[in-house]
């Protein structure tokens, strides 16, 4: 059984993503209203994405014999000023996310929590990946530029982004 601590952690968690989730598809909505239909597709994956870690918590929650609480979820931002300005606020965001992250492994590491320890690393792993992966849309848009007429390059950068991952395995 998990301790009420770590219960509130995780549910807290579970927020997060689910927020992340929320956060994402606002984003694509954004994009595909725009025509930015490389962009938007990226961001509905990532919004899928961030649903099924939300999952992956609530489960375990649950598995533990805890409640998992389905949260409130805040309003995301709806509009943006532009791609670059979307990109540096995911990214600070899934810095929140692995700080978060990285403090439920702490917790786990002070209460002895063999079971939650285990369940962790899954987490740390993909939020390296993930942190990775928008620093790099980050670099191809400070090498293409900003402007209106570079959106169309920066789309399809993150098209073929988009059909990278499709063609791993998993995804
Ligand atoms: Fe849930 O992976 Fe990032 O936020």
């Amino acid at each position: 059984m998990l301790s009420e601590k770590m219960e509130a952690a995780l549910n807290e968690q579970i927020n997060m993503e689910a927020y992340a989730s929320f956060f994402y598809m606002s984003m694509a909505s954004w994009c595909d209203h725009q025509g930015l239909e490389g962009t938007a597709q990226f961001f509905y994956r990532q919004s899928t994405e961030e649903h099924d870690h939300m999952m992956r918590i609530f489960r375990y929650v649950l598995e533990m014999d805890r409640r998992a609480i389905v949260p409130p979820i805040e309003q995301p931002p709806i509009d943006c000023k532009s791609i670059q300005s979307i990109f540096d606020e995911v990214y600070a965001h899934e810095q929140k996310v692995t700080k978060s992250i990285n403090n439920l492994v702490n917790l786990a590491n002070r209460e002895n929590d063999h079971s939650t320890h285990p369940f962790m690393p899954w987490y740390v792993t993909e939020q390296r990946e993930e942190e990775a992966l928008i620093r790099n849309i980050l670099d191809k848009l400070k090498l293409i530029g900003d402007g209106p007429q570079s959106l169309y390059f920066i789309d399809k950068e993150i098209t073929e982004i988009n059909a990278q991952a499709a063609s791993q395995p998993g995804q």
